[in-house]
């Protein structure tokens, strides 16, 4: 039987099991990238592990979340991470130089490769038919340590795209449709492929918006072909050796097949406060908008800005709305700047920001009271934007531009022609803010410069024999990372201080939550569906573990979240029967009896409920190497006690 695109990487890459589908596989991974909000910590345990030098084809370190500098330890963090880099071989991405996804695709990214990243977004590589999954720190610091990476073999799901997209219609607005059809859980378990006639119509970064936004499903992973467009993309990058052809056999074998008739889509908008509330921008019309951000690593790309430039040009933006725009990388600024582009932006009275993540981790432009920002990002979580009653919605470059203009909600269908732009055939190659790894000679003597807002990971121990403890939160269903652990440009400076960033978690759902677990000492945390979902920030599991949570017992959850509790010694519990949900209330004293012994035993847990005097089962479903990593206390004590990343 033929074979689908993820089947063929994953094979080629296997260490460890065997492709069948619910079963852990452990692969090679060729590169690795991380971001600065996430790295610091990945380094800290790479360096805990004592890899002299990254042992992938090519890490890059990248600095793009945390550029808003307003005390010292965003800066301080920078240093660190340049000076890992240099010491132990990896190759480094200057602040200025732009947003991880966007870089990666423009310059490292490799047809059939693996790719791991310390962001959800990684996935974005699918664009040009690599296999990139988001992972945490962990993770991350063992693939550059040589280790394999370990997931659970998804679901194959194909997405057949037929047609053309009308003029106004985006990449954005066929995610948008994705996530109508799917919702955020819908994709979990699942590998999502694109394919069929629709696929050659689309560039690499329209591709790359939709693998980018694939996270926004839940999904493992989403992967277009390597074809002719492809390689014409990394032709124009300068890059053409790297291409090679990937793509489906004409049997493959899909668990599910999806219809998408692009030529019948319209403008979309993701309401808020989820990626999946999506209703036509037509529906919305008409509504005021307060402001508008254009941006983030789903849509930056010099075809998104063109587009947008190409819209404002000659006109002002509405005097009721603030416009920001931040371009993906430094070289699409530079050619924006080159062919005039940004001097449109800048007399349209955009605000031109860095080209960083900026606003859609809420480092800055947060919108007034209760504003309506319309963003080209990927998520519009409560809060996330910095200002708790903001009305975020998600819309393609298009939309957002011509509501820039009008003020209100604007189907840009209705805005008579789209304005035509033409691609450069070449992009400008420019890869002076690029630090390559240093020759060995050199790596020794490099000092690691560590800021003093940079802590030590959190105390671990191995797991105890039996647990008692409180239930100290109960939240509902779709809780995100960004509950857990909010980012945001006051609390994002505190990623490399684990006691200092504890005292912001889960203060979204609960501001007394922190008080309340360090008074307890120990506790559990009950959750409803899709645990964990949005951000792989293991900051959201370092947390809770600093606040003495022991584990979160939850009606299902999502794929990182799950193995970053793992990674930090929390256990990933799920309700065998989800009404159970109901028989736990906070504040009740909860057990979970020799529980090493029936780990190890492979043996069904049950969680007893002293305080109502019930047993209620428990779906444990640990392979043995989780087993392991829960035994020793996490990933890093695991790797330690067996030598090996
Ligand atoms: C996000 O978009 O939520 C982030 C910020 O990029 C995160 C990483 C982080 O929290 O540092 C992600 O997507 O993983
Ligand atoms: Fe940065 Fe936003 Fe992309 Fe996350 S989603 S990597 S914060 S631009």
């Amino acid at each position: 039987m033929g074979k689908t695109i993820a089947q063929k990487i994953l094979e080629t890459h296997l260490i460890s099991g065997d492709l069948t589908t619910g079963s852990e596989i452990g692969i090679k991974i060729d590169q690795t990238l991380t971001q600065d909000a996430t790295g610091t910590m990945a380094y800290l345990e790479f360096e805990a592990m004592g890899v002299p030098r990254v042992k992938t084809a090519c890490s890059v370190a990248y600095i793009d979340h945390n550029t808003l500098q307003t005390g010292f330890e965003n800066a301080d963090d920078h240093r660190y991470i340049q000076s890992v880099a240099r010491k132990h071989g990896l190759f480094f991405s200057r602040p200025g130089n732009g947003i991880c996804h966007q870089v990666h695709l423009e310059r490292f990214g490799v047809p059939g490769a693996t790719l791991i990243g310390s962001d959800s977004h990684t996935p974005t590589g699918g664009g040009l038919g690599m296999l990139a999954f988001g992972a945490g720190g962990l993770d991350v610091a063992v693939a550059m340590g040589g280790g394999p990476y370990f997931i659970t073999v998804p679901q194959m799901v194909r997405i057949n795209l037929t047609g053309k997209l009308r003029p106004w219609v985006a990449a954005k607005d066929v995610i948008l449709e994705v996530l109508r059809r799917l919702s955020v859980k819908g994709g979990v378990g699942k590998i999502i492929e694109y394919g069929g006639p629709g696929v050659k119509t689309l560039s690499v970064p329209e591709r790359a918006t939709i693998t980018n936004m694939g996270a926004e499903l839940g999904a493992s992973t989403s992967v277009f072909p390597s074809d002719e467009v492809t390689k014409a993309f990394l032709d124009a990058q300068g890059r053409g050796d790297v291409w090679t052809p990937v793509e489906a056999d004409a049997d493959a074998d899909y668990d599910e097949i999806i219809e998408i008739d692009l030529s019948a889509l319209q403008p979309l908008a993701a309401c808020p406060h989820s990626p999946d509330a999506v209703k036509p921008v037509a529906e919305l019309a008409g509504m005021p908008v307060d402001q508008v951000c254009i941006g983030s690593c789903t849509n930056a790309s010099l075809r998104d800005l063109m587009k947008v430039a190409a819209i404002l040009k000659g006109k002002t933006a509405h005097p009721n709305v603030s416009l920001s725009i931040s371009p993906g990388s430094k070289q699409v600024f530079q050619m924006l700047a080159q062919n005039g582009g940004l001097a449109d932006l800048i007399a349209a009275g955009a605000r031109i920001l860095e080209c960083a993540c900026g606003p859609c981790i809420g480092m800055g432009q947060s919108p007034n009271s209760g504003g309506v920002s319309l963003r080209t990002f990927n998520r519009n979580f409560e809060g996330r934007s910095g200002t708790a009653d903001a009305q975020v919605y998600l819309v393609s470059p298009e939309t957002a531009a011509v509501s820039a203009l009008t003020g209100v909600f604007t189907d840009p269908t209705a805005c008579g022609d789209a304005p035509a732009i033409t691609m450069p055939a070449q992009f400008t190659v420019d890869d002076s803010m690029i630090l390559p790894p240093v020759p060995e000679a050199e790596m020794a003597g490099v000092e690691i410069l560590r800021g003093p807002n940079i802590k030590p990971f959190p105390a671990t121990a191995p797991l105890s024999d039996d647990i008692s403890a409180p239930l100290i939160l109960k939240v509902g269903d779709n809780i995100t990372t960004d509950h857990i652990m909010p980012a945001g440009a006051k609390i994002l400076p505190l990623r490399s201080n684990i006691p200092a960033i504890s005292e912001h978690c889960f203060v979204r759902c609960d501001p007394a939550f922190p008080a309340r677990a360090k008074a307890a000492g120990s506790g559990f945390i009950a959750g409803g569906v899709n645990y964990g979902q949005g951000s792989s920030r293991e900051h959201a599991a370092l947390a809770p573990l600093y606040l003495g949570v022991k584990a979160v017992i939850a009606q299902s959850f999502a794929r990182i979240h799950a193995a970053n509790l793992i990674n930090a010694g929390i256990l990933p519990l799920t309700f065998a029967d989800p009404a159970d949900y109901d028989r736990v209330n906070q504040g009740d004293k909860l057990s979970l009896p020799e529980l090493r012994k029936k780990l190890e035993a492979g043996q069904p847990l049950t969680l007893v409920n002293n305080t109502t005097g019930t047993k209620i089962p428990l779906d444990t479903q640990f392979t043995e190497r989780q087993v392991a990593i829960l035994l020793a206390g996490g990933l890093l004590d695991y790797t330690r006690n067996t030598n090996q990343p």
